[in-house]
C-alpha cells in the first residue's frame, strides 16, 4: 500500500512539474488615476479603492470619520467619477485564443472602455463582470477607462419611474440631502452605504475589487462544485462537478491532486462550449472539519489540473473540508412547535456567535490583518458561528478562508435588509446573476452553513397577518401592496431558493431572518424558526426579559455601548467629550440611542459625572446585559439552539451594539462573551426563593465536576461554603444544585457580599461564576488597594494583580495593548494573571498603564 501511494505521489508530482501552465493572468491594479467626470483634473487613484478614499489620499477632503466631517461630504455621491489607467500587452500574449478582462467588483453603475471602445456596462456591485477583449487589445500600451455614474442620480430616476416610495427605514436620505427620497433599494449596492442605525451615510463609488486579465488557450476550468456523496470513518466519496469552457471539441485530461497524491485522473472528450463534467474521487481515512471548540478544523487542499498533450491548460486550487451541516427543523413531540438547529457531522450544535457587518464603510481598505483580527477574535471568544448580515456585502474570499480555518460556521444572508425591493424583470434578473456569482464563489467553503434570503423583511411587511409588521403595507394602495409583495415572493420564495438548489444543493436555504416559517407569523413568541428579540433596547424591556422571551434560535438581540476613551479620542476634540455633544451625537445613529443607554444605566449603575467613566460604565452595562442573554439562551438548550447577538464589529467609530470597536479594540462585551461562550459554564440564577446552579456543556462527552460554592464578603471573609459532585451528560443544560436564598441572606449584608461558584474537573477550574445579591449601583464596594506588577517570561508579558478587598470590574487601560482578560472582578486575596499582547517593554507598559475599577466611579 505504501509503495502504491508513493508511486501515485511521484506520478502526480511529475505531471505538474514537467508541464507548462498555459493560462496566464495578471492584475490591472496599478497606474490608476481618477477625476470628477469631465473635469480633466486627474489625480492618482487606488484600485481596489473608492472615490472617497482617493479624495482623502489626494488631500481633497478631510477624514470622513473625524468629528462632523461626514456631513460635508454628501456632494461626492451626486457626481459622476472617471478612472483610467494604461497597461502593457506583449505580442506573445496576443497569440492566446482568448483574452478576458474580469472585474471582480464595480461599485456600481459603470461604463467600461478599452482603448476608447465601450466593452460593457455594469449595474451591480456584487457581480463579477467578465468580457472577452482580445480583438480590442493591442501590443504595447492599452487604456482602460471606467465611468462611474452617481448611484443617487440613477436612483432618483428610478424612483420617479416607479412613481411611489418603497419602504427603506434605515436609508438616511435626509442626511444625504434628499429629503424623504429613499433610493438605496433600486441599486444593487451594499445597503449600509446609504446609512444605518450604526453607520454613516457615505455612498461610495469605485473599482472596489481586483481587475484581472486572463489569457488562455483551448479550454479552461470555469468553476468547480464539490459534492460529498458519502462519508464514513474509512472514506469520503466525493464528486467534483467541473465546469469547463472549451473552444472546440477536443480530448483533454483532468486530474485532482491533494498534497501531491493523485485522487482522480480522467481523459475527457470535451464538447464545444460550457459543459459540466463529473469526476468521482475518494479520500481515505477522512479527517472531519469541526466548528470551533468541538474538534479540529481539518481541511484538504485540492488541486485541479486540466491538461492537453504536454501542456497544462488550466489549474484551480480549492481548500475544502469534510463535514455535513444541516438545518434541522422537526416537529416537536407535542406538535406545538418545530426545532431549529444546526446538526454538524450528525451532532446537534448550539450556535454561539454574533452578527457581522462590513468592517469599514470604505471596503477596499480592510486589510488582511483586519480580517484575521476579527475572525480570530470571534474564535478566541469561543464563537462557532457568525451571521453575515444582509445589509452589507458578500464578503471577500479571505474572510471565508479565515472562517474555514478558525472553525466559524457562516450563516450567509443574501444582501437584502429592512426594505422592500423592486420587482421589474431587469432588477430580478440582475439579482439572479448576483446570486449565481456568489453561490458559486462561496459554495466550497467548509464554513458555509446556511443561505438566508434577507434580513427582517418578512417581519417588517408582516405578510401573513394584517396586524403584524412595521406598518409598511398600510402605507400603500392595494395595487402597490400587491406589486410589492409579488416582488418579495418572487425574489425570496422563487429566485433565491432556485439558485441555491441549482448551484449549492447541500446547503439549506432559509427565506428570511427572523421567520417562524412561511405562512406563519414572524413574531416574538415564536415556537419555530429563528427570532430577533429587540424587546430589550428598542422595547425598553428590562434585561431580565431575556429569560422570558424564548426562541428556538435567537439570531439577533443586542444592547449599545460607546467605544472606550482611547478610541473616542481619535475622532473627537476635548470639547466634544460629553455624550450629548454634537460630535458624539453624530457618532450615534440610533435616534433613541443615548437616551436608552442612560435609562438602562440609571436602573443598574450610578451614572458617573466623568466622561471617560461614563464610557466605561456603559460598556459594563452592555456586557452584563448581553452576558445574561447568552446565559438565558444556553440555559434553554435544547429548546433554544443558537444565540447570535447583534453585532460583533463596527464600520466606523460610533456608539453601537458592537462588541469590538472600529479600531479593533475589544469592548467589555467581547471579554464577557468569551467567558459566556466557553464550552462548559456554570450559571447562577435566581428562581423564586432559591439560587439555582446550572452546568451547561457543549462537550461531546459526559463529565463529572466538583462544584465549590463560597459566600464571601467584600473583604474576603468566608460566610458559607458548600461543595458537591455534579454531572453533565454532554451537549446539555442541567440544574445541578440549589440553595434557598434566605439561608444566605441571613449570613451577611446583601450589599456587601457575593457568591462565588467554581466547577472543577481534573483539578482544573473549568469555570467560575460570581453572583451579587444587589444591583451594582447599590453595592457597598470597598476602596481596593490593588497591587500589581508587570513582568516578562519567555517573551510573554503579564500583569499580576492582587487585592485584599474586592475590586469590581478592573479595567486595564492601554489603547495599544490587547489583554487576555479585562473588566474582571478581582476577588479578595486571589492572585490573578493577565497576559498582554504589546509592543511595549514591561517598563514602558508599567509607566503607561492605568487601572480603573467600579468603586472609583461611584458617589
Ligand atoms: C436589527 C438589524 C439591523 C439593526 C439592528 C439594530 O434589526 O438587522 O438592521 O442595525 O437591529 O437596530
Amino acid at each position: 500500500m505504501i509503495f502504491f501511494l508513493t508511486m501515485m505521489m511521484m506520478l502526480a508530482g511529475c505531471e505538474s512539474s514537467k508541464k507548462q501552465l498555459l493560462t496566464t493572468s495578471f492584475k490591472i491594479n496599478t497606474n490608476w488615476q481618477f477625476a470628477m467626470a469631465d473635469s480633466g483634473e486627474w489625480l492618482p487613484a487606488k484600485v481596489p479603492g473608492t472615490v472617497h478614499t482617493d479624495l482623502l489620499a489626494a488631500g481633497k477632503i478631510e477624514d470622513p470619520f473625524y468629528r462632523l466631517n461626514e456631513k460635508d461630504l454628501q456632494w461626492i455621491d451626486k457626481l459622476d467619477w472617471e478612472y483610467k489607467t494604461t497597461f502593457e500587452i506583449t505580442d506573445q500574449l496576443l497569440l492566446k485564443d482568448r483574452i478576458e478582462i474580469i472585474f471582480h467588483g464595480l461599485d456600481t453603475y459603470a461604463e467600461v472602455y478599452l482603448n476608447d471602445r465601450k466593452i460593457f456596462s455594469a449595474d451591480n456591485m456584487f457581480r463579477t463582470w467578465r468580457v472577452e477583449c482580445r480583438d480590442i487589445l493591442q501590443a504595447g500600451s492599452n487604456e482602460l477607462r471606467v465611468l462611474l455614474k452617481s448611484p443617487i442620480n440613477i436612483g432618483l430616476e428610478k424612483l420617479e419611474k416607479l412613481g411611489y416610495q418603497l419602504d427603506a427605514d434605515n436609508d438616511q436620505s435626509e442626511n444625504g440631502g434628499l429629503g424623504d427620497k429613499r433610493v438605496s433599494i433600486f441599486t444593487r449596492k451594499a445597503p449600509y452605504h446609504f446609512g444605518w442605525d450604526w453607520g454613516p451615510r457615505l455612498v461610495t463609488s469605485g473599482i472596489w475589487r481586483n481587475i484581472e486579465l486572463l489569457a488562455w488557450d483551448d479550454a479552461r476550468i470555469e468553476s468547480i462544485q464539490l459534492v460529498q456523496k458519502s462519508l464514513d470513518d474509512s472514506r469520503a466519496k466525493m464528486e467534483a462537478l467541473v465546469e469547463i469552457n472549451a473552444l472546440s471539441e477536443q480530448v483533454c485530461h483532468v486530474a485532482i491532486q491533494c498534497k501531491g497524491l493523485q485522487l482522480a485522473s480522467e481523459a475527457l472528450n470535451l464538447k464545444e462550449g460550457l459543459h459540466t463534467y463529473n469526476l468521482k474521487f475518494e479520500i481515505e481515512n477522512p479527517k472531519l472539519w469541526w466548528p470551533n471548540g468541538l474538534g479540529e478544523q481539518n481541511q484538504y487542499a485540492l488541486d485541479f489540473l486540466l491538461s492537453k498533450e504536454d501542456h497544462i491548460l488550466d489549474e484551480d486550487k480549492i481548500m475544502t473540508g469534510l463535514r455535513t451541516i444541516k438545518l434541522v427543523q422537526e416537529e416537536d413531540a407535542d406538535g406545538q412547535g418545530r426545532s431549529f438547529y444546526f446538526e454538524v457531522n450528525g451532532r446537534p450544535v448550539f450556535a454561539k456567535g454574533a452578527n457581522y457587518i462590513p468592517n469599514d464603510i470604505f471596503l477596499p481598505r480592510v486589510s488582511p490583518e483586519d480580517y484575521e483580527h476579527i475572525v480570530k477574535s470571534a474564535a478566541d471568544a469561543n464563537m462557532n458561528m457568525l451571521r453575515v448580515w444582509g445589509g452589507g456585502i458578500y464578503e471577500s474570499d479571505l474572510f471565508y478562508d479565515l472562517c474555514d480555518k478558525y472553525g466559524i460556521m457562516i450563516w450567509q444572508d443574501f444582501m437584502f435588509a429592512c426594505a422592500m425591493y423592486p420587482g421589474d424583470s431587469t432588477f430580478l434578473d440582475n439579482v439572479r446573476h448576483e446570486a449565481i456569482d456568489n453561490v458559486k464563489r462561496l459554495r466550497n467553503h467548509v464554513c458555509l452553513a446556511l443561505w438566508c434570503g434577507n434580513n427582517e423583511i418578512e417581519a417588517a411587511w408582516g405578510p401573513y397577518d394584517e396586524n403584524r409588521g412595521w406598518g409598511w403595507k398600510q402605507r400603500h394602495t392595494p395595487e402597490q401592496r400587491n406589486e410589492i409583495w409579488q416582488a418579495y415572493d418572487t425574489l425570496f420564495h422563487k429566485i433565491l431558493p432556485e439558485v441555491v438548489a441549482a448551484y449549492d444543493a447541500k446547503t439549506d436555504y432559509w427565506h428570511s431572518s427572523p421567520s417562524a416559517g412561511m405562512g406563519e407569523l414572524a413574531s416574538y413568541d415564536t415556537r419555530a424558526g429563528d427570532m430577533h428579540y429587540w424587546g430589550v433596547w428598542h422595547g425598553q424591556h428590562p434585561f431580565s426579559d431575556f429569560k422570558k422571551y424564548k426562541a428556538r434560535f435567537m439570531s439577533e438581540y443586542g444592547f449599545q455601548s460607546f467605544p472606550e476613551f482611547a478610541s473616542v479620542q481619535k475622532y473627537t476634540l476635548p470639547q466634544d467629550w460629553d455624550i450629548e455633544s454634537e460630535v458624539m451625537a453624530a457618532h450615534q445613529r440610533s435616534g433613541i440611542g443615548n437616551l436608552r443607554i442612560r435609562q438602562y444605566m440609571e436602573d443598574d449603575y450610578q451614572i458617573p459625572d466623568d466622561f471617560e467613566q461614563v464610557l466605561y460604565v456603559g460598556q459594563l452595562l452592555q456586557a452584563e446585559g448581553i452576558k445574561s442573554a447568552i446565559e438565558a439562551h444556553r440555559s434553554d438548550m435544547p429548546y433554544c439552539m443558537g444565540s447570535l447577538y447583534w453585532q460583533i464589529n463596527d464600520c466606523w467609530p460610533v456608539a453601537s451594539w458592537s462588541g469590538m470597536d472600529w479600531y479593533g479594540r475589544w469592548k467589555a462585551l467581547h471579554y464577557f462573551v468569551k467567558d459566556a461562550f466557553k464550552n462548559t459554564i456554570i450559571v447562577v440564577d435566581k428562581a423564586d426563593d432559591d439560587l439555582i446552579f446550572r452546568v451547561i456543556s457543549d462537550r461531546m462527552e459526559a463529565q463529572v465536576y466538583k462544584l465549590q460554592i463560597q459566600l464571601i464578603d467584600f473583604d474576603g471573609k468566608v460566610l458559607m461554603e458548600k461543595d458537591a459532585v455534579v454531572e453533565n451528560s454532554g451537549n446539555q443544560s442541567r440544574i445541578v444544585y440549589q440553595i434557598p436564598k434566605n439561608e444566605m441572606l441571613a449570613l451577611g449584608d446583601p450589599k456587601a457580599m457575593m457568591l462565588v461558584a467554581n466547577i472543577e474537573s481534573e483539578e482544573k477550574v473549568v469555570d467560575r461564576a460570581i453572583h451579587y445579591f444587589a444591583k451594582a449601583k447599590d453595592l457597598k464596594l470597598p476602596n481596593p488597594e490593588i497591587e500589581w506588577s508587570i513582568n516578562s517570561e519567555n517573551g510573554q508579558t503579564k500583569i499580576v494583580l492582587e487585592s485584599s478587598r474586592l475590586a469590581k470590574n478592573v479595567f486595564l487601560i492601554n489603547g495599544d495593548c490587547h489583554f487576555s482578560d479585562n473588566y474582571f472582578d478581582l476577588l479578595p486575596g486571589v492572585r490573578t494573571e493577565v497576559f498582554v499582547e504589546t509592543k511595549l517593554s514591561p517598563k514602558m507598559l508599567a509607566e503607561q498603564i492605568r487601572i480603573m475599577h467600579l468603586e472609583e466611579t461611584m458617589k
